[in-house]
């Protein structure tokens, strides 16, 4: 993945296109609204842009490809979403210390699954920060 220019020394560790919705926003429910994003994991940030398709012109600053919203992965949790929170494949549930919940989803069941390690892999990484 290309790195950002705000921090041009730290290289996204995965990117990537996934069908996103928030289901609650600092502990209120909200309406379901799944989205492609091109989704960029950093450190112990996951980063959210609208609209970019095939995801090649990836720049962090530029007008269009402004992240959409960053979820802090420090003390959230990740696990396979259970079949009352959605009814599509692969779906998987994020929740923010904050009070952020997310679902992620890929029809892509290999892509789905290197997500799911690499955002196990990050929360664990920075749980004590
Ligand atoms: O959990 P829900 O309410 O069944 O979620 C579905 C709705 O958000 C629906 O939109 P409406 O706001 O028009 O009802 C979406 O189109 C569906 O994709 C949502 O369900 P899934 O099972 O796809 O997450």
């Amino acid at each position: 993945c290309p790195s950002s220019p705000k921090h041009p020394s730290t290289p996204s560790e995965k990117c990537g296109v996934l069908n996103v919705t928030k289901i609650t926003e600092n502990g209120k429910k909200v309406r379901k609204n799944w989205t492609s994003s091109w989704t960029v994991l950093q450190g112990s940030s996951l980063l959210f842009a609208k609209g970019q398709g095939g995801g090649t012109s990836w720049k962090f600053g530029s007008n269009q490809s402004k992240p959409e919203f960053t979820i802090d992965l420090r003390g959230a949790s990740v696990e396979w979403a259970s079949k009352d929170k959605s009814s599509k494949k692969h779906v998987i549930e994020l929740k923010t210390r904050q009070g952020t919940e997310l679902l992620i989803q890929s029809e892509i069941d290999s892509v789905i699954n290197d997500w799911y390690r690499a955002l196990t892999e990050t929360i664990s990484t920075h749980a004590w920060e």
